[in-house]
């Protein structure tokens, strides 16, 4: 399934982070990076008052159901450092599923498309820059 992801970081070594949390993606089986956005600093949208985040896209080919996908995804966020203590804080790393093949999913703690992703620029640019088209 051809799938888009979203990433951004706005604690520590932001691009170390990214770049990191790339690498982690690749050495998984069932998932190849395809096609990644160039990365941008970006103003920080809603939330705490906090520093201006780095985001970008990733395209992923993968053969993982979108629940296994998901726990990958927060598995590298685990790993690369991410606490969840306030909505929207600033986090080491942020790995969300935007689109996976056509599918809808309105599930507890994972919705796809995004729910958000329209409306944030932040997404939206890098997305633009790599989406074959589904
Ligand atoms: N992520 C958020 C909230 N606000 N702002 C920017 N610029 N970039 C983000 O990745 C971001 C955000 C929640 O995930
Ligand atoms: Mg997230
Ligand atoms: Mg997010």
């Amino acid at each position: 399934m051809l799938c888009y992801i979203g990433i951004g970081s706005n604690l520590g070594d932001r691009k170390k982070h990214i770049e990191s949390a790339i690498e982690k993606l690749k050495a998984i089986k069932g998932i190849e990076v395809k096609r990644v956005s160039n990365i941008y600093e970006t103003d920080p949208v809603g939330g705490p008052r906090q520093g201006k985040y780095l985001n970008g896209a990733l395209e992923l080919e993968t053969e993982l159901e979108p629940r296994e996908l998901l726990a990958r995804l927060q598995a590298i966020e685990n790993e690369l450092g991410r606490k969840r203590l306030v909505k929207d804080a600033p986090r080491t790393i942020d790995l969300d599923i935007l689109l996976y093949g056509c599918k809808k999913i309105d599930e507890p703690g994972l919705k796809v498309p995004h729910p958000r992703m329209r409306e944030r620029e932040f997404v939206m640019k890098p997305l633009k820059e790599i989406y074959a088209g589904i």
